[in-house]
């Protein structure tokens, strides 16, 4: 692996967005508690605070910017074992991950589903999803920025998410470890009006799978063959974590 990685046969993508204050975070209906953006407070910067340093204390939710999602995060998940994320195995960080290409829908509706269809069209022409795979929604929602990130309208957020059905599909025939959006939920902006409401949350984690969110440049990966590393902080009892995913694909060299 180190070898192909200094020939070039395999690169290294970033599929993470900067922290930054102004980066969107979901917004609620107003009697349910809020994600609190990313925050960031100069401790010093090789001054009077400390002449030989530079630091800054931060602050966030654990729902903020890219992040992962974890069993106990939804009330379907609070029992499974190991739900949290300081108890999640280690080997679940690192696994093969499928793309499934929903940009070309996403950019016609903004509420777009993955079906079961699609994910059975996607099947005839890169195979069947393999067991205990990351699977991504790739919807270059990742190129939007500031309000039409949310797309926030009277009747709350749109942007695109998976069916009901679809999550059902994925976990029980496709037996996956989770699934990554580019959007900021696993679900879509409407997908309260789903039966069970948020479905992607209900579904993954009262089966004990994961969630990752906000994802950027789903499109430098290959629809199948691609690594993901997505190891989230190892916060006691936390339902979820800001992290860095990377992922190892197939280089220009190899
Ligand atoms: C809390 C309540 C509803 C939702 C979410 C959080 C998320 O999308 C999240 O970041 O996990 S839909
Ligand atoms: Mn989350």
């Amino acid at each position: 692996m180190a070898l192909a990685l200094a020939s070039g046969a395999v690169e290294v993508v970033d599929l993470t967005h900067t922290l930054d204050p102004d980066f969107p975070v979901i917004i609620l209906p107003p009697e349910f508690g809020q994600c609190a953006r990313f925050r960031m407070e100069e401790v010093s910067a090789y001054d009077h605070r400390g002449p030989g340093w530079k630091w800054h204390n931060i602050s966030m939710s654990e729902h903020t910017g890219t992040h992962f999602d974890a069993p106990v995060h939804w009330i379907s998940g609070r029992d499974v074992a190991n739900g949290a994320v300081d108890e999640i195995p280690v080997d679940r960080f690192v696994g093969p991950v499928c793309v499934i290409d929903c940009s070309a829908g996403a950019a016609e509706d903004e509420d777009y589903e993955l079906t079961v269809p699609v994910i059975e069209a996607w099947e005839a022409e890169h195979g069947r999803i393999p067991a205990d795979a990351w699977v991504f929604m790739r919807t270059d929602w990742s190129r939007r920025s500031g309000a039409a990130y949310l797309n926030m309208r009277e009747d709350g957020a749109h942007s695109p998410g998976p069916t009901p059905e679809a999550v059902r599909f994925l976990v029980e025939q496709r037996d996956i470890r989770g699934f990554g959006t580019e959007t900021v939920g696993t679900d879509a902006g409407q997908g309260m009006h789903y039966n069970p409401p948020y479905p992607a949350h209900y579904i993954l984690h009262g089966n004990g799978r994961y969630g990752l969110q906000c994802l950027a440049h789903l499109d430098r990966l290959p629809a199948t063959g691609a690594l993901l590393m997505a190891a989230p902080l190892k916060i006691r009892n936390g339902t979820g974590s800001p992290l860095r995913v990377l992922a190892l694909v197939p280089g220009e060299a190899g």
